[in-house]
């Protein structure tokens, strides 16, 4: 079997056990061939320092598997990272088209970046390598790997939504992006919408054409496409589940709301998790069925991201306002309706605080999939499971059919659907659960890996 290389934005010491699902799928993946992991260091070079300025390539090798990282000078950090993939590709793949801001430099330093990488990746590859890129960062890597001779096979995973073409069109350089992507040898996206819009786009745009099943072709070439949702490693959470700071903090949230009942959102604080509309649905919530008044609480984890992106300033400002308004119109003396957590919890404890809570509110406006959901449904206790509320625009909702589906952008839905989450019967309940488990066991982290690594590999 060929050797596997990674290339995402940024990469994880393979060792720490703290490391997330994708972390551990890679590392698996790259442990069972041998391998080489490459990405941006998370180091900024002073370019006035001569010595330090210099574009070396950091090598570690851990066991099988070898690090390769680059720094990158500040201008390039902010043209490519804050700039092109955080401040056009994201918010334009997830239909803000209003938060985009367009501006050549930051194609230019995308660019700069990706050739970067090609330039510096190359020299490390075998002619047998299949190369595996992650992710919006790094759309147009393998047409630059291409243009300097590079004839491996090469394979993409997009982790954010395939926005429809009328939204994609947005991008002025939207064409050069498409393009770039057909020089991979497969394409896979977290849904099957997601396969549609990338599909439609090119035929409408670059006259592709049908060639085969999930085949297209055009700019000379044939690209491979295909759904691969991603899964979490189901039996890593169940342990994790089981571990000692998981049953603390379970205890101690089961202690401190005996008389409570539990609502729980875990989010990077980022646009995209509509927050501050499933702020507005808890309190539709409190104002409609005032049955939950002095009972329910909901805790908001909002982990700290991307702060130095202005969009994300501006809604820490306005989750602060409307968290401290909720609990001052609705708060009593020995009860507060939303405790809002600005920081990140440890990954160890979080499986208790999922167990520990009745409902969990996933209520993105738009997400490639969404692994919170998953991750609450495999902390559950079978015998008498939590309910998830998730929203239809999460890519998990083409999968988790069994949890109450809602538009979060209508707050009255969502307030209904948390009453029904919070009364449902237990024998519902139980069912809901034991289907929603057996679909992430089915499509877990090791089956997303294998399922897009064998495809790639079986390509002639
Ligand atoms: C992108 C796509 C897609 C969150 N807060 C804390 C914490 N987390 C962990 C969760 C979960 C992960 O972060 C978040 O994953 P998501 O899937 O929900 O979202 P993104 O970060 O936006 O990821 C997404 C994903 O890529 C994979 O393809 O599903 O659609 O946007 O694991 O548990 N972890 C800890 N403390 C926190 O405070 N330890």
């Amino acid at each position: 079997m060929s050797r596997l290389v990674v290339v995402s934005n940024r990469t994880v010491d393979p060792r720490k056990t703290a490391a997330g699902g994708l972390a551990v799928a890679v590392r698996e993946s790259l442990q069972r061939t041998g391998g080489l992991w490459f990405g941006w260091s998370g180091k900024i070079y002073d370019e006035s320092d001569e010595m330090t300025s210099r574009r070396g390539v950091h090598v570690q090798t851990l066991g099988n598997v070898t690090l390769a990282t680059v720094d990158l000078s500040q201008q390039d950090h902010d043209n490519y990272y804050l700039g092109y993939a955080n401040g056009v590709l994201w918010p334009v793949f997830h239909y803000r088209l209003d938060l985009a801001d367009f501006d050549t430099r930051f194609a230019a330093g995308y660019r700069r970046v990706n050739q970067l990488f090609a330039e510096k990746l190359l020299p490390l590859l075998r002619p047998d390598d299949i190369i595996w890129v992650h992710d919006y960062h790094l759309i147009p890597l393998a047409a630059e790997l291409r243009a300097i001779g590079c004839g491996n096979r090469i394979g993409f995973f997009l982790h954010i939504p395939m926005p429809p073409p009328m939204i994609m069109a947005a991008i002025p350089e939207h064409e050069w992006l498409m393009r770039s992507l057909f020089a991979y040898d497969l394409v896979g996206f977290q849904g099957q919408i997601d396969v549609e819009h990338f599909t439609h786009y090119a035929e409408s745009e670059a006259n592709a054409r049908q060639v085969g099943p999930q085949q297209l072709r055009a700019f000379n070439r044939t690209l491979r496409l295909g759904a691969y949702p991603i899964g979490i490693d189901v039996e890593e959470f169940v342990s994790l589940a089981n571990g000692k700071e998981a049953r603390e903090m379970f205890t101690r949230m089961r202690d401190e709301y005996s008389r409570r009942r539990l609502l729980l959102g875990v989010d990077r604080l980022d646009y995209s998790k509509g927050l501050p509309q499933r702020i507005h649905a808890f309190r539709e919530l409190l104002a409609h069925y005032p049955e939950n008044r002095d009972s329910a609480t909901l805790i908001q984890i909002a982990s700290p991201s991307r702060e130095s992106v202005a969009a994300y300033d501006d809604l820490r400002r306005q989750m602060d306002s409307l968290c401290g308004a909720i609990n001052g119109d609705y708060g009593e003396l020995d009860w507060m309706p939303v405790r809002y957590i600005h920081r990140h919890v440890a990954r160890k404890r979080l499986p208790g605080l999922y167990r520990a809570s009745k409902v969990a509110l996933v209520t993105p406006l738009r997400d490639g999939m969404n692994l919170v959901a998953k991750e609450f449904i495999a902390a559950q206790d079978p015998s008498d499971p939590g309910m998830l509320v998730l929203s239809r625009f999460a890519g998990a909702a083409e999968q988790l059919k069994e949890a109450l589906l809602v538009n979060p952008y209508d707050t009255q839905g969502t307030a209904h659907a948390i009453q029904r989450a919070l009364t449902m019967p237990l024998d519902e309940r139980r069912n809901r659960h034991a289907a929603l488990m057996k679909r992430i066991r089915e499509h877990d982290v090791h089956w997303w890996s294998s399922s897009f690594l064998d495809t790639l590999q079986d390509i002639p």
